[in-house]
């Protein structure tokens, strides 16, 4: 039976007159998008149509779901909440603090005592507030979503951005900030802007070399870092339908990769199996019921150009293999097309490693076709030229693939079987040498490739690729083989050519799993008791941030002036630093430490404007927070691209920072600045970042004037005394302007006025 089957299938009682409802408000046939959106409206059944792009909305997303790293923070503002127990079905997942080095058994071992103080406190907060836990080693979180929680027709939103994984599932699922979930855990509703709706048609299907996860390479390289910013992707098509549903979500779940809002694909056949094959027919019986409302009207994917904002079309039977990289997930190369785009760009083209996980391609699916070409390899004698590494999605899986003989074919190539958790994708990886700066690639299926993320190395060149294309790359050991081409040498020098990759999506045998790694809540959790130690340098209670004064704020000094890409990877570093995670004062310490000065060109070299030295940048920040003045960051577009994690907002928070002045924003980081009480403001006039100088002084003119839709003047003073007027715009609605007053959106729910 699945979990929470009554939550289920309440939601699908009441989907039939919402939607009905909604469809005859907006005087249309419905997207799939609309559906799930229109039937999770707080106030229940919709009364009016909502304007996409403009209108701010309260839903009321079924579930929550937060993994270890953010769920520090996120418990953390719970327990000011007041309440006795979640709202909503919540799940917490240790996935991200397992690092991966010598191989599962022994990184595990490492990391339950490394990191026992804080899976004792989330296993605890869990078992006092009715949250189911998921224990390190259970798997990565958005497999462990996709194969208990998520459903066809819900909306769910996680403390992580690729919660948007559960798409492959039909649900519109949010990836939001740690006070976002606080709201939903306390009962409260939860805001997001209306999104636009892209579309995506799928004809022709995917063969040969070509994977899933080449549709959101192509769609990532058409829209993208940016591209899906504010918009819900919706695919559809016969090519979306002869895909699996671990496929789809390995699409979707790249879709926080171009800023995505989230996506989906309407309920299918490829659903019904997955739903089955996981325990959960009860849930494909309720689904069955109410099949229509959980895909799009019929009129909707027949002319797509009149119901979507931006439509794309893609022919999988056309679609090439894709290799993206190195440094942003947007930079697309066909496989047909590396050898020239490596040549002329000066990539290394040998490959160090290979790296098969992460939540976006660590399926059953997965698993099977990257082993049928480690299979073939090992048939020809080929001894592969780079190591392998390979990170299960969930025990269920690793159990599953060890069964079947998958696990053992890809020891024949002395690959390192890790943790089932996220590992080098998230930086928690002791790559042997890395810190030695040698230029050099990588191959791995995962999402994000930003600079540092993996292994710390700025050097190295990581690209995203499907996981039977990282197979291929890794054996081959060169970034440049096309596997539909080329030819290899085996242990014989004879030629060798490796044929198409071929799988099972689901096991022949079914799914097994002896311990799934699952911690039920204490029914009654009253007594439970949370302990936090007041000496941890890893746990730290919050205090209540500071209510604005009411006055303008002046004399700011600027910061930093970040040049260029700057995401959360940049705010707020990962990898080491994930052990300061519920440590607010700790973790500030790793703030902005990434970005690039637009000044000097430096990481984490800024000018002091009190000495007039150049020093770190949250020593900079702690010296004007001492001093009692203000500070201002300035940014470039995107600003806060990637992560959910709201220590990017938090850090500057504490650290005195009051507004961030950027060209534009990712969305959670935007909505995570607002919840934190600052101020996210962008430029009205975008070559105004070039007013901005290293020594300026701030002054807000009319702060105190704050309202929804007027734009704030900010005085920039140079050193020179020249001064620079610049107008930022804003899009704080009357609520959200409510949390800059009470110092954060967590001091309003704490004094029971949200
Ligand atoms: C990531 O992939 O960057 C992470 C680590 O999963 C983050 C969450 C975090 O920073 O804890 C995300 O994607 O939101
Ligand atoms: Fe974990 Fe990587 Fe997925 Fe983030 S992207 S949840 S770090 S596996």
């Amino acid at each position: 039976m699945a979990f929470d089957i009554e939550m289920i299938e309440k939601v699908y009682a009441n989907m039939a007159s919402r939607v009905d409802k909604a469809r005859e408000l907006v005087g249309r046939p419905l997207t799939l998008s609309e559906k799930i959106l229109y039937s999770h409206l707080w106030e229940g059944t919709p009364s009016k149509a909502f304007n996409r792009g403009k209108d701010y909305v309260d839903f009321a997303p079924d579930r929550v779901a937060c993994q270890d790293a953010t769920a520090q923070m996120a418990l953390l503002q719970f327990m000011h909440a007041g309440k006795s127990k979640v709202a909503v079905p919540t799940t917490v997942h240790c996935d991200h603090l397992i690092q991966a080095k010598v191989g599962a058994a022994t990184d595990l071992q490492v990391a339950n005592t490394q990191s026992k103080e804080v899976f004792d406190f989330l296993s605890s907060v869990s078992n006092k507030y009715g949250i189911g836990f998921w224990k390190p080693g259970s798997g990565i979180i958005h497999q462990i979503v996709l194969e208990n929680y998520a459903f066809p027709g819900g909306m769910m939103i996680g403390t992580d951005s690729h919660t948007v994984n559960a798409g492959g599932l039909g649900m519109l699922a949010i990836g939001v900030g740690g006070a976002d979930a606080v709201d939903v855990m306390s009962g409260m509703s939860w805001e997001l802007k209306f999104p636009k709706l892209i579309g995506v048609k799928l004809t022709g299907k995917l063969n040969g070399w070509t994977a899933p996860k080449d549709v959101i390479l192509k769609v990532a390289d058409i829209l993208t870092v940016k591209g899906g910013t504010g918009a819900i992707v919706e695919y559809f098509g016969e090519g979306a339908e002869s895909m699996s549903c671990t496929g789809k979500g390995t699409i979707c779940n790249m879709g926080a990769e171009i800023g995505a809002t989230t996506s989906t694909f309407g309920y299918d056949d490829s659903m019904r199996r997955y739903l089955a094959a996981t325990g959960r027919q009860d849930v494909v019986n309720a689904a069955d019921k109410v099949a229509s409302y959980l895909t799009a009207d019929a009129e909707v994917y027949a002319n797509p150009e009149q119901y979507f904002d931006q439509l794309i079309e893609i022919n999988l039977s056309e679609l090439e293999p894709h290799i993206n990289g190195p440094f942003t997930p947007d930079r697309g190369t066909p496989v047909s097309k590396m050898k020239t785009e490596a040549a002329a760009n000066g990539w290394p083209l040998k490959v160090e490693w290979g790296l098969i996980g992460s939540c976006t391609n660590s399926s059953y699916e997965d698993m099977s076709r990257a082993a049928s070409i480690v299979e073939q390899a090992v048939a020809h004698g080929i001894t592969p030229k780079a190591e392998f590494g390979i990170n299960p999605g969930s025990e269920q899986i690793r159990y599953t693939i060890e069964r079947d003989g998958i696990i053992a074919t890809f020891e024949k190539m002395g690959t390192k079987v890790f943790t089932n958790a996220c590992g080098p994708c998230i930086g928690q990886w002791d790559r042997e040498g890395a810190s030695k700066g040698e230029k050099n690639t990588i191959v791995h299926s995962f999402n994000r490739n930003f600079s540092k993320r993996a292994d710390g190395n700025p050097n190295t060149h990581a690209f995203v690729t499907s996981p039977e294309m990282v197979a291929a790359l890794a054996i081959s050991g060169r970034l440049d083989f096309n596997p539909i081409t080329d030819t290899l040498l085996n242990d014989k020098g004879e030629e060798v050519r490796l044929m198409p990759p071929h799988g099972d999506e689901l096991p022949k045998r079914g799914f097994d799993v002896e311990d799934a790694g699952f911690q039920a809540p204490a029914a009654d959790g009253s007594s439970v008791q949370v302990v936090v130690s007041p000496t941890s340098d890893r746990l730290q209670l919050l205090a209540p941030f500071q209510a604005w004064d009411g006055k303008n704020i002046t004399g700011a000094k600027l910061l930093i002036k970040a040049f260029g890409k700057c995401t959360t990877d940049h705010i707020s570093m990962a990898g080491p630093w994930l052990r300061f995670r519920g440590h607010l004062d700790n973790i500030s310490n790793n703030m902005l430490i990434g970005a690039e000065n637009a000044f000097n060109q430096k990481a984490n070299s800024v000018k002091n404007q009190l000495t007039g030295e150049y020093a770190e940048v949250p020593a900079v920040a702690r010296a004007y927070k001492a001093a009692g003045i203000s500070s201002v960051v300035v940014g470039d577009h995107n600003y806060g691209e990637g992560s959910s994690r709201e220590h990017a907002a938090m850090e500057p928070r504490f650290l005195g920072v009051k507004a961030v002045l950027v060209k534009s924003f990712a969305r959670i980081h935007e909505t995570n600045l607002k919840k934190q009480g600052m101020l996210g403001l962008t430029f009205a006039n975008e070559a105004d970042y070039d007013k901005i100088q290293e020594d300026d002084t701030i002054n807000f003119l009319d702060l105190t004037e704050f309202a929804p839709g007027k734009p704030l003047t900010l005085e920039f003073v140079h050193a020179d005394g020249s001064k620079d007027i610049i107008m930022a715009n804003h899009t704080y609605n009357e609520g959200q302007i409510g949390w800059f007053v009470a110092g954060s959106a967590l001091n309003l729910i704490a004094a029971g006025k949200a």
